[in-house]
């Protein structure tokens, strides 16, 4: 079926890691975020894909050139991020308008078997069960469970199934796209869903894993799925006294030398060095030219391309971007003492991670001093630096206070 990929996002509630890179593009194991979305389309059935574009647009146009996996894709460009419904209508001229077709977020990881089951009924929208639906869109049904509509953040939600971002619309919807503008000033695909429902009978499909990932910790989290799903592979050069247990894929070029334990699932990509003497543990991928060296211990951390973190380091549950550089002695913070889940600050809110372990985020080519104490939860913007000692207990992109 054709499908249309969302992808034309900002993504402000990932900065700094979208300063300079939109957030389908972000790194989730050894291809972008919406790469992922794309290969999970193909399975499930996409004949054709166009991928709506908009923010830093060239770089998601040449990571996929004109096809993937032998389906066409095509690309529209959605100027200004007026809302999904508007999204849309900037693919519309590359559908098929006598054929049904599907919408998929770019910035989500969707399981195959359940997308293949979306793909498989039409008119339908993708659905996802949370224990506390009151902060989503949450789907309305009628008695012979067809959905009747989406309720934004209800207080007395009617089910706990939450709007997954991913419908297949049948095809006279491509004349429904000029919807007017939400409350919240946006142009939304909801109020498309709305009048499919009040003319066809929308079936929800039950999806049994999905990830939005909108936030740095989403990014982990989309890491360590991904991951999990990892067949160990040896292409690089590893020293003979090295340990790998569990799933570790060296790529061709990698290089792990002497003393090394990693213990996967991990990820070391082609250019990337770990060690000598380094400990990597626990849902890592070292990103393309990234360095681990002596006496640094890594866990459940992404280190994207270039980052370095040369001696007597530990980074834990963390993000480094692009280039990122940690002076000798740099520690992470990645637990609070009273046991509470870690909070970071996301706009001007300081928001739960819901995650107990937690560590920081840096913006591409950050740099710390030598012997520089980052607190859980803090981040540094890109090009951002902590002098020799320093102890960042408060986030330093929006000044808030963070956890002490
Ligand atoms: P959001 O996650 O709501 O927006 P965003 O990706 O820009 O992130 P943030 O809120 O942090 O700034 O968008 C959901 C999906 O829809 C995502 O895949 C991006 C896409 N999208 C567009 O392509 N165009 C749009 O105008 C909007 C609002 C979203």
């Amino acid at each position: 079926m054709q499908t249309v990929i969302l992808a034309a996002g900002r993504g402000t509630r990932m900065h700094p890691l979208t300063d300079r890179r939109p957030k389908p593009m972000l790194p989730v194991t050894d291809r972008p975020l919406v790469a992922h979305t794309v290969d999970a389309a193909i399975e499930a059935g996409a004949t054709s894909l166009t991928l709506v574009v908009g923010y830093e647009a060239d770089d998601v146009r040449s990571f996929f050139g004109d096809e993937r996996g032998g389906v066409p894709v095509e690309f529209a460009v959605q100027e200004e991020q007026r809302g999904t419904a508007d999204a849309v209508r900037a693919a519309a001229p590359t559908l098929d308008d006598d054929e049904p077709f599907v919408v998929l977020n770019g910035d989500a990881l969707y399981d195959v078997p359940s997308l293949s089951t979306l793909y498989d009924s039409v008119p339908a929208v993708g659905s996802y069960t949370v224990d506390n639906p009151s902060s989503y869109g949450v789907l309305d049904t009628d008695t012979d469970g067809f959905v009747t509509g989406v309720i934004e953040k209800p207080e007395n939600p009617p089910s706990n199934l939450i709007n997954a971002g991913s419908y297949v619309f049948p095809a006279e919807a491509q004349q429904w796209l000029n919807v007017e503008e939400s409350d919240r000033g946006e142009l939304e695909l909801t109020d498309v869903l709305a009048r499919a429902c009040d003319e066809f009978d929308v079936q929800a499909v039950a999806f049994d894993r999905w990830l939005d990932v909108g936030r740095p910790w989403e990014l982990l989290e989309a890491n360590e799925w991904k991951l999990s799903e990892l067949d160990g592979r040896i292409d690089g050069d590893v020293s003979d006294d090295a340990e790998l247990t569990g799933p570790v894929v060296v790529e061709e070029g990698a290089t792990v030398r002497s003393g090394v334990v990693i213990e996967g699932p991990a990820l070391v990509r082609k250019g990337a060095t770990v060690g000598p003497n380094a400990y990597v543990r626990g849902a890592t991928v070292v990103g393309e030219g990234a360095k681990v060296g002596h006496a640094v211990e890594v866990k459940n951390s992404v280190l994207m391309e270039g980052a370095t973190v040369g001696h007597l380091s530990y980074v834990g549950d963390s993000v480094l971007g692009r280039d990122v550089n940690f002076g000798a002695g740099t520690k992470v913070a990645n637990l609070r003492h009273d046991g509470e889940a870690v909070r970071q600050m996301v706009k001007g809110e300081l928001v739960s991670t819901g995650r107990r372990k937690y560590g920081v985020v840096l913006g591409d080519e950050a740099k710390t001093g030598i012997n520089t104490s980052l607190n859980a939860g803090v981040r540094l913007p890109t090009g951002g630096m902590t002098k020799p000692s320093e102890s960042v207990l408060y986030d330093r992109i929006e000044g808030g206070k963070g956890d002490e």
